[in-house]
């Protein structure tokens, strides 16, 4: 019989913190990004046994893998930070206003040293499947190392925007040249002196690296099936004094931001579009785009809600695309025309669309003539090869729901969550789904993470999910289950929500559309982080109404036998 793990961790002295082979834990984390890291904080202070498995050598998550030239955050520093710290929001100081990714790296090695964080996870491990035995309410989780530990509860911190995606070109393997993805660059960087470079991908991650690889390349040509629009981020490095004011008044701007739409300090101008003369909205813009960001979204409450406010944004943006482009055909292939702007993620660049003004930079539209196949040499549109040397993909991922399905997770009965998830994800709160008791996704499908600022929104997810393994502990409960119905209801409420936007009128990785074959399925909450945070608390106050409760073998009626994994942590009590 396996022996009961103590609850309590052991002391913080550094090294590994595995409890021995054998033993049932309270939680397995999965993954070591923020969402990982903070739940692995969490869990541990509250007296939770753990282990966490993590696919690259070492924390980071988004900021391990996305080391592309130019890879910045689109949420400024000081808000896209932990708050669960105090010391550790004022020992830390952001030098720019929107953190690149060495300095976001950084910050989360800090935040993993600072806290003694790394001691619980195995690096360089991938989680190959969990299945769920549900005559003793226990998970077993295997690694791709072999390893297999039983645990009661998983909690899923896989991020997402994770699994990162080459589109299927015919002709892949031929390529003679180097070819990277944005989301999985090489650690020791790329030389582009001298090279002639095709960038495939026009979303956040190809306009943002395309200025930075054009400065150094020989030559880059652009491969856009989509234009995006995209905001200049008015980067700056961060005034002092202003660090000083946000660090002084955190409590407050943090509260503020929990409260908000996109969980950030950002206020939206609460008057309609038409509710002001030509004048004032063009100055309202005006001011807004000098700002830099998301702020510009903001200018107005019915941007994000209204056809036609939406087209006025949307013009006044591409005129500034058509002022930054020298050359007018160039400009108007530049300028979207598919989709309302903000309706894919907005992009935030620093002198994209004047690096299409450099010689040694040229435009490809595959719209109408999509990439037939990638050759020996290069990349052949319309019958012609573009000879280069290096092919960059940035080409986006299976967002949202890519690394969960992964994964083989095996809930009750057997059911996989891949044959559940076969139409689209389907979760109460985007924390649990039917049939899988006692797993949880942090940021998944259903939950507002993506469309806010995910550092907040994972703080909120774990604390909501800590909160309910001391709830189920003190209660002497053993499982906690989303129940069908109160599923279906959030479903449809997540449907509604983006029905009230113009989130669906564009083809973007919110909906699945860059996947081929993946489901159409809205998978954000579009609701807001506030009204969101509000529903979860709610539910948890009211005794998690929507989840079924139950003790140890309360569901399948059976008392748990003396070979079965009793007692563990979460029921023995810490
Ligand atoms: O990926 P994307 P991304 N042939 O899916 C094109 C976050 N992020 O890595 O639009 C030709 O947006 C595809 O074309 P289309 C942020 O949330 C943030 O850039 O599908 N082209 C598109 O242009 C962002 O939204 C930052 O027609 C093909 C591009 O590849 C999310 O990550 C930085 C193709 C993929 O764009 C994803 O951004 C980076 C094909 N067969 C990322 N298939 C920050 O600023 C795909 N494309 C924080």
């Amino acid at each position: 019989m396996p022996e009961a793990v103590p609850a309590v961790p052991g002391p913080a002295t550094g090294g590994t913190d595995h409890p021995a082979p054998g033993k049932v834990v309270d939680a397995v984390v999965i993954g070591a990004g923020f969402g990982g890291l903070y739940a692995i904080h969490q869990l541990r202070t509250h007296g939770f046994s753990l282990r966490g498995f993590e696919v690259a050598g070492d924390v980071g998550g988004t900021w391990y893998w996305n080391r592309y030239p130019g890879a910045r955050c689109d949420i400024e520093s000081v808000e896209y930070s932990y708050s669960f710290s105090e010391e550790l929001q004022q020992e830390w100081t952001w030098t720019q206003r929107y953190p690149e990714q060495p300095e976001l790296l950084a910050y989360i090695q800090h935040v993993a040293d600072r806290f003694d964080l790394r001691r619980h996870f195995t690096f360089e491990t991938r989680v190959t499947s969990a299945v769920f035995d549900e005559e003793i309410d226990c998970w077993t989780v295997t690694t791709d190392a072999g390893e297999q530990v039983r645990t009661r509860f998983v909690v899923t911190a896989v991020g997402c925007l994770s699994s990162s995606r080459v589109p299927d070109f015919p002709g892949l393997d031929r390529f003679r040249g180097r070819a990277v993805h944005t989301g999985r660059w090489p650690h020791e960087g790329v030389d582009f002196t001298g090279q002639r470079v095709a960038l495939i991908g026009t979303g956040s991650s190809g306009i943002q690296s395309l200025p930075l690889i054009a400065e150094q390349a020989a030559h880059v040509t652009v491969f856009q099936r989509t234009p995006n629009f995209s905001i200049s981020g008015a980067n700056q490095p961060l005034d002092p004094e202003q660090v000083r004011d946000v660090k002084e008044h955190y409590a407050e701007y943090r509260a503020q931001a929990r409260r908000s739409f996109g969980g950030s300090m950002i206020r939206t101008n609460r008057v309609s579009v038409f509710a002001v003369s030509e004048e004032e909205r063009r100055a309202q813009f005006e001011a807004r785009w000098t700002m830099g960001g998301f702020a510009f979204m903001a200018a107005f409450e019915d941007l994000g809600t209204d056809l036609a406010a939406n087209a006025l944004a949307a013009e006044f943006v591409s005129e500034k695309i058509r002022q930054a482009v020298a050359d007018p055909a160039v400009a108007e292939r530049l300028v979207p025309t598919d989709h309302p702007i903000g309706s894919k993620r907005i992009c935030v660049d620093t002198g994209y669309f004047e690096t299409f003004n450099r010689d040694d930079v040229r435009l490809v539209d595959v719209k109408q003539t999509p990439i037939e196949e990638i050759t020996e040499t290069g990349v052949k549109v319309d019958g012609r090869v573009h000879e280069v040397d290096v092919i960059v993909f940035a080409t986006g991922f299976d967002a949202m729901t890519g690394s969960l399905l992964a994964m083989d997770i095996r809930g009750r009965g057997g059911l996989t969550l891949r044959e559940k998830w076969a139409a689209g994800p389907r979760t109460y709160l985007g924390l649990g789904t039917a049939g899988f008791p006692n797993l949880f996704t942090v940021t998944g499908p259903g939950s507002p993470a993506v469309l806010s600022n995910v550092v907040l929104a994972v703080e909120q997810h774990v604390d909501w999910i800590v909160d309910c393994l001391e709830y189920l502990r003190d209660e002497g409960l053993a499982t906690i289950e989303a129940e069908v119905e109160a599923e279906d209801a959030w479903v449809d409420h997540v449907n509604d929500a983006a029905d009230r936007t113009l989130y669906k009128q564009a083809n973007s990785w919110y909906l699945g559309a860059n996947v081929p074959g993946k489901p159409r399925v809205f998978m954000p909450y579009a609701g807001g982080v506030g009204r969101y945070r509000k529903r979860c608390d709610a539910v948890a106050a009211d005794g998690y109404t929507g989840f079924r409760l139950a003790p140890p073998g309360g569901l399948t009626g059976t008392e748990p036998s003396e070979a079965d994994p009793q007692p563990v942590g979460i029921l023995a009590g810490s």
